[in-house]
């Protein structure tokens, strides 16, 4: 009897977590595919690293944040998860800019 309680338990997490996947999943999309500058660097994005959406950055831009990101984190003005965090950003945004 436990174990049907436990297995229906289960199979209720699993509809609800990939209901919930699909329902999410195309406003996250959607909200990444708004570019207004169209640099390749989504809005979102953009504000989060501290860039301004309409106005058009290249990879120095990115790169000129790493660095910035690196005397915050030697000054002790952001906290190494978010270190960590922004600086995976803004790699992946330079390997792509990159390629394209
Ligand atoms: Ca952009």
């Amino acid at each position: 009897m436990k174990r049907r309680k436990l297995l229906f338990i289960l199979i209720v997490l699993v509809i609800a977590s990939s209901f919930g996947y699909a329902l999410f999943s195309p406003f996250t999309i959607m909200e990444e595919e708004v570019d207004s500058d169209k640099d390749g660097i989504p809005d979102r994005t953009e504000i989060m690293i501290g860039l301004d959406p309409y106005k058009k950055n290249t990879v120095e831009d990115l790169i000129k944040i790493s660095n910035q990101l690196d005397q915050m984190l030697l000054n002790g003005t952001i906290s190494i998860s978010d270190y960590r965090y922004m600086k995976r950003i803004i790699n992946e945004l330079i390997l792509k800019m990159n390629k394209s």
